[in-house]
């Protein structure tokens, strides 16, 4: 097999000065950040969809770029080629995992055995490829949203037939991320709901959802899946009304449901601001929830209603994003996926590797910038403070529930109107995080 970026070399670190554009200047994939290499706080991964399949085509043009790699699209020896251009790609980049929709890696043929088989094939084309570069499936995933049958929902169908083609496409899922050893298996619920109530079951189809979900866990836990499953919060697009809306409502979901003790969240950046949130609130509800499962690393931009999956380089969103992480204990079974693609005129292959340096600089640097947060403490510190009234006596009695509300009122008779809170001091936090974030 004959190398595919032929004029791409393999990606170095060299320092916060270098102007080779082909080369880090924060991610040192060994340097030490608060105990273990940078590397395996961050678990970076390639999205297959956008950065082997996706050419640039939009709803209003074609594609710019090339995503062929020397073969006819929709083959067999077009799916083996992207196989190639992957790893090649993974390699020179010192990237670790990868993560796939079924759909993404061989063509959907006419009958569910011929799919089946093709995944058969392109699987073990994949396998041999992981271990020669000694390279990790994040996680798998079945897209349930492209083919038209699933015009209204996978799992939320009000067609049977539909629900059950779902089920077999699940489960074929799960036993190529299972052979791949992949650590997590993803739904993110594409068209699972809604665009006008006036048609629609809104009870029936979430336990339906919830039912598919439960299939998959049984099944998955069967042939020996033992990572995890994720819900991939989304607000909207391409439904008006996603059920999975956000963190907070894929909880409920999940708890409700009796999911939780399977599922954790996949916490996508573009996917926040869709519903009106920032990326570290999500992360946050997550984490508090003890939820945090994995991360689809990307940017959305903020004057655009919809998800454009951009590289980020929004250094306070990664610095964010990696506090969090940190606190929460790290990711286990979860990683980076970078769910970004290029801008439709960056085109070239040179554009795909020049994207991934920036998306991984930033991460370096909100990683870099996490620990030195953590390290500094004026930060945590701050917090610990503005809530230490209730260290006291009657603040612990409160926090145990062991008052009541009669107490409570009695109390404030005596001791009268109460002073002021302190000040939230939020212009003096944000210069402390200038002054650890830019070290002029
Ligand atoms: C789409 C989602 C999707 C999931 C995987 O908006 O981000 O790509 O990550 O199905
Ligand atoms: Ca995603
Ligand atoms: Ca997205």
């Amino acid at each position: 097999m004959s190398e595919i970026f032929r004029n791409i070399p393999k990606i170095q670190y060299e320092g916060p000065d270098s102007y080779n554009p082909y080369a880090f200047k924060f991610y040192d994939a060994e340097r030490i950040i608060m105990g273990k290499p940078m590397k395996e706080h961050l678990r970076f991964a390639m999205a297959w969809w956008h950065n082997l399949c996706n050419a640039g085509s939009d709803m209003f043009g074609a594609s710019t770029g090339d995503k062929s790699f020397g073969q006819e699209t929709g083959t067999m020896e077009h799916a083996r080629a992207k196989v190639d251009a992957g790893f090649e790609f993974m390699d020179k980049l010192g990237i670790d995992y990868f993560c796939f929709h079924d759909a993404d890696i061989a063509p959907k043929a006419d009958t569910i055995e011929e799919t089946n088989r093709r995944l058969d094939e392109i699987t073990d084309y994949i396998k041999e490829k992981m271990e020669k570069y000694n390279k990790k499936l994040l996680w798998g995933t079945a897209n349930l949203f492209n083919e038209p049958l699933y015009m209204n929902g996978a799992g939320s169908s009000n067609s049977v037939d539909v629900f059950c083609h779902a089920a077999a496409q699940v489960k074929k899922a799960l036993d190529i991320t299972v052979k791949l050893g992949g650590s997590g298996y993803v739904f993110w619920g594409g068209r699972e709901g809604y665009e006008t109530l006036w048609n629609t079951d809104m009870q029936f189809e979430q336990e339906n959802i919830a039912k598919l979900m439960h299939m998959a866990v049984d099944y998955g836990r069967k042939i020996g899946f033992k990572g995890d499953f994720y819900i991939e919060p989304k607000a909207k697009e391409p439904m008006k009304h996603q059920y999975d809306f956000d963190v907070a409502t894929s909880i409920g979901f999940l708890r409700q449901y009796g999911l939780d003790k399977d599922f954790k969240i996949n916490v996508e950046a573009n996917h926040a601001t869709l519903a009106g949130h920032t990326f570290q609130h999500e992360l946050r509800v997550a984490a508090i929830n003890r939820m945090l499962g994995s991360i689809d690393a990307n940017q959305g931009d903020l004057l655009l209603g919809w998800d454009t999956d951009e590289f980020p380089y929004n250094v306070y969103e990664t610095t964010a994003c990696m506090y969090d992480v940190l606190t929460a204990g790290g990711l286990k079974n979860g990683g980076l996926n970078f769910d970004a693609k290029t801008r439709r005129p960056s085109y070239t292959h040179e554009d795909m590797f020049l994207a991934f340096i920036l998306g991984m600089d930033s991460f370096a640097l909100g990683l870099i910038n996490a620990a030195r947060i953590i390290e500094d403490g004026r930060l945590e510190e701050f917090i610990r403070e503005r809530y230490s009234s209730f260290e006291t006596e009657l603040g612990k009695r409160i926090r145990d529930g062991k008052v009541t509300l009669e107490e409570l009122a009695e109390y404030c008779e005596k001791e009268g109107k109460p002073a002021l809170p302190g000040s939230g001091r939020q212009e003096y936090l944000l210069s402390i995080l200038n002054q650890l974030i830019i070290k002029g």
